[in-house]
């Protein structure tokens, strides 16, 4: 049995959670981190330095950093399913969590911390407006690539659609006017539609 450490809120716990339902591991999700706290116990930090969530354990295994964390449950238990060896088209799903953590979530941010989280160093309307312009660019990518494509790497579903569509999910529940993106919409009604997202994507964003 897996144990998930973090609160089900974070789009970073949604990618494992999700991953874990893909490949068929039972798991004990435990809320902290955010309104739960717990994330600066020395326990906790003995097993994750950061005091960040998500956190995976696995027997002795303890992995942290959300997208390693899908690519470690990929490699493991996904084999020849939302794990791909070819190195090719491993560099496809790569590159796009890759993105996922260092484009697309750092310019999605400071607009849901401003507009969601109401976060004090977030009222700013110039930051919250930068933030969207940014998350809208990326967004454009996204959608160019997507456009007659169904998966995000390849011809089939992979670990690159579970690390990218929270962060298409809390974009489209977003309080600002949205672009048509009609193949990130199709992609998106598509991947969440799987019956191992329904505990990690289709919830109120907060
Ligand atoms: N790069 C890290 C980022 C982790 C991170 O920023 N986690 C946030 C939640 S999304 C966190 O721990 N926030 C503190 C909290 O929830 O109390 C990952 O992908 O796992």
């Amino acid at each position: 049995m897996l144990t998930i450490w973090g609160r089900i809120s974070s789009i970073n716990v949604q990618k494992v959670v999700w991953a874990a339902g893909e490949v068929g591991q039972p798991f004990e999700r435990i809320d902290i981190g955010g309104k739960f706290g717990g994330n600066r116990e020395p326990a906790y930090l003995a097993k994750n330095p950061n005091g960040q969530i998500p956190t995976l354990e696995d027997g002795e295994t303890i992995v942290w950093e959300s997208n390693s964390i899908v690519r470690y449950l990929a490699a493991r238990y996904g084999a020849g399913w939302i794990w791909e060896e070819e190195p090719a088209r491993r560099a496809e799903a790569d590159r796009w969590m890759d993105w996922m953590i260092s484009e697309l979530q750092p310019a999605m941010t400071p607009a849901f911390w401003g507009l969601i989280r109401k976060s004090a160093g977030y009222t700013d309307q110039a930051v919250i407006d930068a933030s969207v312009a940014r998350a809208e660019a990326k967004l454009d990518i996204l959608e160019a690539h997507l456009a007659g494509r169904s998966y995000l790497a390849g011809e089939r579903f992979g670990m690159a659609d579970i690390t990218v569509a929270p962060g298409a999910h809390r974009w489209l529940n977003m309080p600002v006017p949205l672009k048509p993106w009609p193949g990130i919409r199709r992609w998106y009604g598509l991947v969440s539609a799987r019956p191992a997202a329904a505990p990690a994507l289709p919830l109120p964003i907060s």
